[in-house]
């Protein structure tokens, strides 16, 4: 049996629970075939694909805290700290109900790759909590951030672990966790990233995974000999990444017509009003059908149905498989040119392979949505020399960083003699220096 066929039935064995991350694993070690085969009995002896499989440690833990009626709440608490080979654990944290190990799992997992495709000095870890802080007060959700840190704080540290923002985790959250971990640990230090301007935060932060995503997708297709320039984009999600990867596209000038959350989707054949969507969203704190009520044209529709909309590029940017094999077959019967991920593992293996395999330029995740922590890493940079960088600095770093993804995949996938498959590419571009940096660093 191949090794990666003997690595692949281990993980299987030992991660039976956890589909998701069973389904991130399956994907990475099918894509480094070529790569593993090429030197076999080397990497058998390592065992290196177990040992980057296994989390270096993975944490979860109680967080008890008062809601506003003095009823005492539990959730639980995650962190897995997965591989630490050419840097500092680092990768965000999630709030969601559905969060449990095997999603912390998938998402830190990834985040090793990522991480590396960034060039920066940066390891793969990721957290959160099945805590939903959709409904909840500011002080409940202080009162969670603060018994959250209470007990992650012994875990982190700015050389050690730097967590971030994801789901449901945003400026506010990240303001109250760091104030929790100031003051335990009576150190300032740059231990989280997406901090707010006044206490450590970086300009472009915000914007940077939607930003990082155009900027990826604009790469995408202008080695293809064309522009963004009048291309109809459809969009899920409505937070953090959808909102900015919006404002980009309309920038270079595309026009996006849809965004989504949980509940519904809205199509705006005007083009999304990027102002009143933020309003909604991170003001309010509302459904998007107060965008609808506010905007002349815009329709409303329950469930979901943005792959459905004729678009040239598609931009998923909410959450895991949320782009299934129907949903591909839609899009290519529309036309789309192009799929990039700003969301982590938003295509399911089988709609990727559908795409593929009829002609659509893919960009996954690993590579398309890496804006976000690379801009983290630039945060890092920062607050380590005590200087903060222009808007423009740090905009264009991150511009640079796309497109030395998009080319540094590009060719991995050529050298593999697989043209055109960025999947693979950025599996192996991301794993070829992870790999190397952990046998050089030995059996560990
Ligand atoms: P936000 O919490 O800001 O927004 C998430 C959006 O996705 C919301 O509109 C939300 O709707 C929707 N959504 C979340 N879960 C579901 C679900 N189960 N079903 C349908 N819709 C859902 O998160 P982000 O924008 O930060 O993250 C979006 C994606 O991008 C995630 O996959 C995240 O891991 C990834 N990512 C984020 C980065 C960052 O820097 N923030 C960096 C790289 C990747 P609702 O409000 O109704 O819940
Ligand atoms: O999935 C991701 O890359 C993030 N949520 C951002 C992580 C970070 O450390 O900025």
């Amino acid at each position: 049996m191949s090794y990666v066929d003997e690595a692949l039935e281990k993980v299987k064995a030992k991660n039976a629970s956890e589909p998701e991350f069973l389904q991130a694993a399956e994907e990475v070690l099918e894509s480094l075939r070529p790569v593993i085969e090429a030197n076999e009995e080397k990497y058998r002896k390592e065992a290196l694909l177990e040992r980057l499989t296994e989390p270096d440690r993975q944490f979860k833990f109680r967080v008890p805290w008062v809601d506003d009626n003095g009823q005492v709440q539990v959730n639980t608490g995650y962190r897995i700290q997965f591989n630490n080979a050419i840097g500092p654990y680092k990768g965000g944290l999630r709030l969601h109900p559905s969060v449990n190990t095997g999603i912390i799992k998938f998402l830190g997992f990834e985040q090793i790759f990522k991480n590396s495709l960034t060039g920066l000095p940066i390891g793969g870890g990721k957290g959160g909590a099945d805590f939903d802080p959709k409904g909840k007060s500011d002080r409940e959700v202080m009162a969670f951030c603060q018994s959250f840190m209470t007990e992650l704080c012994k875990y982190i540290g700015a050389d050690v672990d730097v967590p971030a923002g994801d789901i449901g985790t945003g400026a506010r959250e990240i303001g109250y966790m760091f104030g929790q971990y100031k003051k335990i640990k009576s150190c300032y230090e740059g231990v989280l990233t997406g901090k707010g301007l006044s206490y450590g935060g970086s300009l472009a932060r915000t914007e940077a995974t939607g930003y990082g995503l155009l900027y990826i997708t604009e790469e995408l297709m202008k080695c293809h000999g064309e522009s963004m320039e009048g291309k109809t984009v459809v969009i899920s999600g409505a937070g953090n990444v959808a909102i900015y990867a919006t404002q980009k596209a309309q920038q270079m000038g595309a026009k996006v017509v849809t965004c989504s959350d949980s509940t519904g989707w809205i199509y705006d054949p005007n083009g999304i009003d990027v102002a009143l969507l933020k309003e909604v969203k991170e003001v309010k704190r509302a459904r998007l059908t107060e965008y609808a009520a506010a905007r002349p044209g815009a329709e409303y529709h329950e469930g979901r149905g943005v792959w459905s909309v004729k678009c040239d590029i598609a931009l998923p940017c909410a959450t895991q498989n949320e782009l299934h094999l129907e949903d591909a077959k839609l899009l290519v019967a529309n036309g789309c040119k192009a799929v990039c991920e700003g969301a982590n593992m938003p295509t399911t293996i089988d709609a990727t392979k559908y795409l593929q395999e009829n002609g659509v330029w893919f960009i996954g995740g690993k590579a398309a949505n890496a804006g976000g922590v690379a801009t983290s890493a630039l945060e890092m940079s920062q607050n380590s020399e005590r200087l903060s960088w222009t808007f423009e600095e740090v905009d264009s770093k991150l511009k640079q960083i796309m497109v030395n993804i998009y080319h540094n995949i590009d060719d991995a996938a050529k050298r593999y003699g697989q043209e055109g498959n960025y999947v693979m590419g950025a599996n192996i571009a991301g794993f070829e220096k992870v790999a190397e940096a952990m046998i050089a660093q030995g059996v560990v």
